[in-house]
């Protein structure tokens, strides 16, 4: 018999898979609906902690339509977590699956599809990013306020026109500045990776409009918002983009710069989903 969570069977519809996985995730949890979903990454690992009572950690690999993570640093870890001041439900996924794995899109966009399927109305998408601002330190969280896709793919499949404008919802970004006003703003640019950029590509992505350069969230933003979510997008500038600054890359100081950051980063993701 096909499996309807096979997300490499084109046949598979991946709504089916979402759903599959979410029924999964009520059962394993016992949490039947969860309001809120939270993807978590580099350097956002720990940043979960402060939200409430962990109810549940499920392995990911265990979830239909799930894959292992890939990169040190990530969690492969689902867990459901019950808010403390407002009784409401996250669901936060301590891993994703990016671009360059090279599984499909289709699985990139399975955590938020899942989450929609949960029941959630509202994801907050957090990455590590390279930044392209020098004001903008390591360690520094900063708001999304749009994006460009340079992926040349999208998530949505067929004739499927969905509007994105006002994709990063000024209302979320609104309420993410009541809680710390200090907090900066700008476009976050998706490259395929794995490779980081070269100078001249983080300066063409200057010259787009973009602030910040990553490999992840903005076609887990599209299905968001296709599947009805509303959407806050957080980069964590764990490093300046190639060329900003005289120092190369290493995936070494992305794990220190994002812990350094780790207080801060907490504070900010457990007030913020306090008032949804
Ligand atoms: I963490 O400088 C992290 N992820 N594309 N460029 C891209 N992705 C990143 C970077 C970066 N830093």
């Amino acid at each position: 018999m096909s499996d309807v969570t096979d997300l490499d069977d084109p046949t598979t519809d991946p709504f089916d898979a979402a759903r599959e996985a979410a029924a999964y995730l009520a059962r394993a949890t016992g949490v039947e609906r969860h309001d809120v979903a939270l993807v978590l990454g580099s350097g956002w690992g720990g940043a979960a902690d402060l939200l409430g009572e962990t109810v549940a950690e499920i392995p990911s690999t265990d979830v239909p339509g799930f894959s292992a993570a890939a990169v040190v640093g990530h969690t492969g870890v689902i867990r459901s977590v019950r808010i403390e001041a407002t009784g409401k439900h996250a669901l936060v996924l301590g891993s994703r699956t990016h671009l360059y794995e090279g599984r499909g899109v289709r699985r990139v966009v399975h955590g938020v599809r899942t989450a929609a399927a949960a029941g959630a109305t509202t994801v907050v998408l957090t990455n590590g990013c390279g930044g392209l601002n020098l004001e903008w330190t390591p360690g520094t969280p900063v708001l999304i306020r749009d994006h460009i896709n340079l992926t040349a793919t999208s998530p949505l499949e067929g004739a499927t026109f969905v509007d994105l404008t006002d994709l990063y919802s000024q209302r979320l970004r609104d309420l993410a500045h009541e809680v710390d006003a200090s907090l900066g703003e700008g476009v976050y640019v998706q490259f395929p990776g794995p490779h980081y950029e070269t100078p001249a590509e983080v300066r063409m992505a200057g010259v787009l409009g973009g602030d910040l350069v990553g490999m992840s969230t903005t076609l887990e933003a599209i299905a968001a918002r296709h599947a009805g979510l509303e959407v806050l997008g957080v980069s964590l500038v764990t490093n300046f983009g190639a060329g900003i600054s005289p120092t190369p890359l290493a995936h070494a100081e992305v794990l220190e710069a994002g812990a350094a950051a780790g207080p801060r980063i907490s504070a900010l993701l457990a007030e913020v989903i306090k008032r949804l």
